[in-house]
């Protein structure tokens, strides 16, 4: 049993009803959620105007292995009807592993921590809400500390 730190968000469609059954299909499949953000509205990240994005951070109790808990995750957002047509494109969900327990994974298709999570605002908010003193093992750095430290300006704010 690991707890994993999740990442949901999306900027098309009815944004909040995605991410809500993004939890209901993650606490389905890959176990109970334990922790939830308070939904953000952030800025887009990486493509310019395109609409601004919900996002928003879980915890998650899970026996899924990291791989399989990938395959879960890219199985809902198929579901819940997620196209790839453009890196950083808009999309009507993504679902993103920021952390599986203090596992270190540098595979193909599988990065965890989240390699980019350090230089977002928006992932940073959303985790420092519901784990400001957890540690990322690569950087030995807590949420909190790695929020202060961000020097990415995109606006980040409640919904
Ligand atoms: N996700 C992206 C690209 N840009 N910007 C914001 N604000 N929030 C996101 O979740 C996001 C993004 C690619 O996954
Ligand atoms: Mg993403
Ligand atoms: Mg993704």
């Amino acid at each position: 049993m690991v707890i994993s730190y999740l990442l949901l968000g999306g900027n098309l469609g009815d944004r909040p009803a995605n991410l809500a059954a993004a939890r209901t299909a993650i606490g389905a499949v890959c176990g109970p959620i334990t922790a939830v953000s308070s939904l953000y509205e952030t800025e887009a990240w990486g493509v310019s105007g395109q609409p601004s994005y919900l996002n928003q951070a879980l915890a998650v109790r899970t026996e899924l292995a990291p791989g399989d808990l990938l395959d879960a995750i890219l199985s809902i957002e198929q579901t819940l009807g997620r196209e790839r047509v453009e890196t950083y494109g808009p999309r009507t969900i993504d679902i993103d592993i920021l952390l599986y327990g203090d596992r270190v994974i540098d595979s193909p298709g599988l990065a965890v921590p989240h390699p980019q999570m350090p230089r977002r605002r928006f992932a940073l908010t959303c985790l420092n809400e519901i784990a400001p003193h957890l540690i990322h093992p690569l950087s030995g750095k807590s949420i909190a500390q790695l929020l202060d430290e961000c020097d990415d300006g995109l606006d980040v704010h409640k919904f």
